[in-house]
């Protein structure tokens, strides 16, 4: 079978977890909006993880709010609104031999439903250090390619130490630092306050690192959400928002994943993204920071009756 998955840490567990139970042959690491638009040949023998349905497939296994199936779909696979598409997998199989990755996938949980603390983003350590080296390439062949070493470095053995000396992933993670400065330096440049929302405009940024999405949250902790306009590099004509909730500080509590999906993408309460035509997308954004702003302003006005009374 064909594991078609996304590209970060919760993938690469979702990887390591089916290689074990189901005949993996080949890891396709994709973006979620390649799925939605129907554009990729998906076949029967094909597992979707971590990623939107698509019919044509013969397993699939997600985590994401934005994706939760209509009543009555019959699929092979699960959906469960667990902090990670790795523990729906986990939770699916209850096969005692991957009781070995629980230590692995108690961090991919953590990571990738954002339970994270400023220390971790300030000094990246283990699992999630591990996780900034999957998206660190301009080619995306090359990021890949690493993808499909750590699968199999996991494998062999789940311990993080033993994970970090290896040569390829400890050469990536010692970038990690720098590429975090070189990002902060670009956000800071990059990004304005607008009422209670961090908003950067980055789509003329194509030098900005790939895959950090807390760092804005260090530079700007009053903020309450972030709305990033990615660079033009993937795709032309198309922009990527991206769009979170605060990890670290006073949160409203804005549905993220509703909201894009209203935009056409999808994503967790917490964080979410769309990508929407180039043309359109300051004034989506904007919309968006208003929409925000709203939000919070009435949750506060909330918050101060139900204290009034
Ligand atoms: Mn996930």
């Amino acid at each position: 079978m064909r594991l078609i998955t996304h590209t970060d840490l919760d993938a690469v567990a979702c990887a390591v977890l089916l290689w074990e139970v189901e005949e993996i042959l080949e890891v396709k690491f994709v973006d979620p909006a390649t799925i939605q638009a129907g554009k990729m040949p998906i076949f029967k023998y094909d597992i979707i993880a971590d990623l939107p349905y698509d019919k044509r497939c013969g397993m699939w296994f997600d985590h994401h709010e934005s994706n939760k199936p209509p009543e009555g779909r019959k699929f092979e696979g699960a959906w469960a609104p667990k902090p990670s598409a790795a523990r729906v997998i986990y939770d699916y199989y209850e096969n005692p031999y991957l009781e070995k990755y629980s230590d692995m996938l108690a961090e991919v949980d953590r990571i990738d439903s954002g339970k994270l603390q400023l220390e971790d983003v300030q000094n990246p350590q283990g699992w999630f250090l591990l996780s900034n080296t999957l998206e660190m390439e301009a080619e995306k062949h090359k990021d890949d390619e690493y993808r499909e070493h750590v699968i199999q470095l996991i494998r062999k053995s789940p311990a993080i130490g033993e994970i970090l000396k290896d040569p390829q992933v400890s050469m990536r993670a010692a970038r990690v630092g720098d590429e975090f400065e070189r990002f902060a330096a670009i956000l800071k440049e990059s990004t304005v306050m607008v009422g209670r929302v961090a908003y950067s405009d980055l789509r003329k940024r194509a030098d900005l690192p790939r895959g950090n999405n807390y760092l804005v949250y260090s530079l700007f902790p009053q903020a309450a959400c972030s709305v990033r306009l990615m660079p033009e590099i993937e795709e032309k004509g198309m922009v990527k928002i991206s769009v979170g909730n605060n990890l670290f500080g006073e949160q409203c509590g804005f549905d993220v994943g509703a909201a894009m999906k209203r935009i056409g993408g999808g994503g967790h309460k917490g964080v979410g993204g769309a990508r929407v035509k180039s043309e359109e997308a300051e004034a989506i954004a904007k919309r968006l920071v208003e929409e925000i702003n709203d939000f919070c302003a009435r949750k506060g006005k909330q918050r101060q009756a139900e204290e009034g009374n």
